[in-house]
């Protein structure tokens, strides 16, 4: 071959591939990228969140005027006695000066949430003229940071104004504003505005409302910052008090209005995309037309067009809004993440024990974000001494301590007792070690807990003559008879039990208490098959098959429990089967999300997907709906419906157990693929035994190869009988042996599975 003619093949193999790379690299940022192309005009339903785990807000975008809602997350009314609520904090409006509330959306107004980045933009063109607003959460920063420019001098003579969602009267901080005051509960709560404008003026005027407002004229581009807090501290010792807002509100505004904004926002990306950037997923083909589209416009279509990158999106979503609503050092998602507008939420926008705080967290270790699981756990610990004193009102005598449903920041609780509530709760603690094998965790925060919810077990169960031991007084969520030996309590008990088992073994501690509660798990009433072949929800075998209820409580032996699995318990499987099938496949949102995860345990993938397809479903207004109405929004936050964000997280973790298993000790790869996920990748997923799947390929259903990281080393247990070849090649130590390949790992070393 000649020279020449060899460059230019050489020189098309690059363009192709430089082509072909292009549309895999844009396909890829086009599911990270949710955008409308109109301002919000609901905040439930169009409004795009952002946060940092304690100061949060949701964007309109609007054009004569932005409005931007915003949280801080521990602004709650309530005590120890009283549930209270979670709280609104406030709003931004910012009113541009000659644009009129009739002006007409722009041809190329475009408001994206950039999902990879954590930074919402707001972009148009008027007049010719290039506009560009530009917002995002700091975490390092403890700051909102709201960035306005255009492409050109003099652009914007603006009004901003704040309003306090309990109705203080704003007012002037040096050149800034703000709101503040106390609760009826006594908590205090302040937030400060402040402004860094180029190129124009600014005061402090009246508002003409006996407050005060921002004025900015013929700026060329400005910057916003708000911070916000309170004091309240997770410290019952200090009576869920700590330092006064106001310093510290200031002291971060001061910090962070120093900073250039490029400085701002490299150390916000830097910071977001360390946790973000761990997992990314490819689960098939989308066509281009659907890329292309606005995300309303994708959802709406999503069943009659293949959309695989508005799945991929939802999973990517559910990320970024734990990212942006549970940060160490603050408050769990609760069940509205960190976005309220209201001070009267539904649910009070709180902690409800008997699914939600729980599904908020099942995407975390699997997900790779370990800590973000935080804020959980040390609520948890947070709680222990006032729901001792709470416990022991009600059950006297016993050691430990439970909880009812529904939970504010301050222990103080109503509606019924929960009594499996706190044994669910630790359920975390133990997975979170599980995950990571943190030794040191375990043993200063994991296990005693452990043991003290299993205290609360050994002094609550009840023996009967025959030695069979059951919880009493029980009530499967949220239907049927208060009785003894419900399945719902039955399991997580088991389930407590066997990880206090786990943890004792793993320490090497308190030998005769571990046999103790061995014997006690021994005892358990366990899990009975129904004469409809169903798993029982109720000792008594009174299942109907035509109940649809939204809990399915009694299959959480399946998941999130691991008593039943289809590996080991195969007949139990079988009779979850039947249940959930009778139990349908529309619900609530976030009972759907939760149905995707029994189906991916059950290692049925299709069944998951149509689950999947139903959670996909656009959900208009904010009305309320406890049976079938769940779906999400245009802004894709889940519809219970109203917004419920635990149906985002659960989705999400749905997805990652479709993809990968480990509660069995192996790691089962694409356990529950679905045919219409032929193809694909996810790289970064997590596994028990501290493992991290780097990277995991399939191929026409089929694993290709799949690397493994092992961080704490180990023996590791792969299972993958969906493997493209037999023979997959172990590098290093092992033998294949019917799909099952065992070897042992060093930390910190990878290894490599390939089909030849
Ligand atoms: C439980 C559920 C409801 C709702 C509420 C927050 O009571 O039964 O569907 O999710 O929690």
């Amino acid at each position: 071959m000649k020279p020449k003619t060899f460059s230019l093949i050489k020189g098309l193999f690059a363009l192709i591939f430089f082509v072909v790379w292009t549309l895999h690299e844009s396909a890829l940022a086009q599911n990270k990228t949710i955008w409308d192309d109109k301002p919000a005009r609901q905040w439930m339903t169009d409004a795009y969140p952002m946060g940092n785990g304690r100061l949060g807000g949701m964007v309109f975008g609007g054009l004569h005027q932005e409005h931007i809602q915003f949280n801080e997350m521990s602004l709650w009314t309530g005590d120890e006695q009283e549930t209270g609520a979670y709280q609104a904090f406030g709003d931004i409006y910012i009113d541009f000066a000659g644009l009129d509330s009739g002006l007409a959306v722009p041809g190329d107004y475009k408001r994206v949430l950039n999902l990879g980045q954590a930074i919402q933009t707001v972009s148009y063109t008027l007049s010719g003229i290039p506009y560009k607003r530009e917002y995002f959460c700091s975490f390092p920063d403890k700051a909102m940071v709201l960035r306005y420019t255009s492409g050109t001098k003099d652009a914007y003579s603006v009004k901003i104004r704040l309003k306090d969602a309990h109705g203080a009267v704003v007012a002037a901080s040096g050149l800034g504003l703000q709101i503040g005051g106390r609760l009826e509960n006594g908590l205090t709560y302040q937030a400060n505005l402040g402004v860094k404008v180029e190129g124009g003026t600014h005061i402090v005027e009246p508002d003409g409302k006996g407050g005060f407002q921002l004025n900015i004229r013929n700026a060329n581009a400005f910057t916003v910052f708000l911070t916000a807090g309170t004091d309240y501290s997770n410290k019952r010792g200090q009576f869920w008090r700590g330092a006064a807002p106001g310093p510290k509100v200031k002291a971060a505004l001061a910090v962070a209005s120093s900073k250039k904004y490029e400085v701002l926002k490299a150390a916000h990306l830097k910071d977001y995309q360390s946790l973000f950037g761990r997992v990314s997923l490819s689960l098939g083909q989308t066509a281009s037309a659907q890329q292309s589209l606005p995300t309303y416009k994708r959802l709406a279509q999503y069943k009659q067009a293949t959309d695989h990158g508005l799945e991929e999106m939802l999973f990517y979503y559910g990320r970024y809004l734990l990212i942006s609503s549970s940060r160490k050092g603050g408050l769990p998602a609760n069940l509205q993440g960190l976005w309220n507008n209201s001070n009267t939420p539904p649910w009070r926008s709180d902690y409800h024990s008997n699914i939600n705080i729980q599904m908020n967290y099942w995407l975390a270790e699997p997900t790779n974000l370990s800590e973000c699981h935080f804020p959980y756990l040390d609520y948890i610990n947070s709680m222990r001494e006032v729901k001792k004193a709470n416990t022991q009102k009600e059950y006297p005598g016993r050691r430990g301590w439970t909880v009812k449903t529904e939970n504010n920041i301050f222990g103080g609780e109503s509606f019924l007792w929960n009594t499996p509530g706190s044994a669910w709760y630790v359920q975390d603690v133990w997975e979170h070690y599980a995950f990571t094998k943190d030794l040191v965790y375990l043993k200063q925060y994991g296990y005693p807990l452990l043991k003290e919810i299993s205290e609360f077990w050994d002094d609550h169960l009840k023996r009967r003559p025959d030695g069979v031991l059951v919880a009493p007084n029980g009530w499967s969520p949220e239907h049927g008879p208060t009785e003894d030996g419900v399945s719902y309590d039955q399991q997580i008990i088991y389930d407590l039990f066997t990880n206090y088992i786990a943890a004792a073994d793993v320490l090497k501690v308190d030998k005769a208490y571990r046999d103790h509660i061995a014997d006690l798990r021994a005892h358990l009433l366990g899990p009975k098959i129904g004469k409809w072949g169903q798993l029982q929800e109720w000792e008594t075998d009174r299942d109907d098959p035509n109940d649809r209820h939204r809990h399915a409580s009694h299959l959480f032996a399946l998941h999130p429990g691991k008593q039943i699995s289809t590996i080991k318990t195969p007949e139990l499987a079988k009779a979850a089967k039947i249940s959930l099938e009778a139990r349908g496949d529309e619900s609530t949102g976030w009972s759907m999300a939760w149905k995707v995860n029994f189906w991916a345990r059950l290692q049925n993938g299709n069944h998951a997907y149509r689950i999947i397809q139903n959670f996909i479903k656009p959900v208009g207004g904010s009305g309320v709906d406890y049976n079938e109405g769940g779906g999400v929004y245009a802004n894709l936050l889940c519809a219970h419906p109203p917004f419920q964000i635990d149906g985002n997280f659960g989705y999400v973790a749905g997805v990652a157990e479709m993809l990968l298993q480990s509660q069995t000790g192996e790691l089962q790869l694409i356990p529950a693929l679905p045919d219409a996920w032929a193809d694909g990748y996810v790289k970064g997923l997590r596994a028990r035994g501290n493992f991290e799947v780097t990277d995991l390929q399939w191929k026409s259903g089929k694993v290709v190869s799949v690397t493994v990281k092992s961080l704490s080393g180990g023996p590791c247990i792969v299972h993958s009988p969906n493997a493209l070849k037999a023979g997959f090649a172990v590098k290093q130590t092992g033998n294949a042996d019917d799909h099952v390949y065992r070897f042992n790992t060093q930390a910190g070393k990878t290894y490599k599975l390939s089909a030849n």
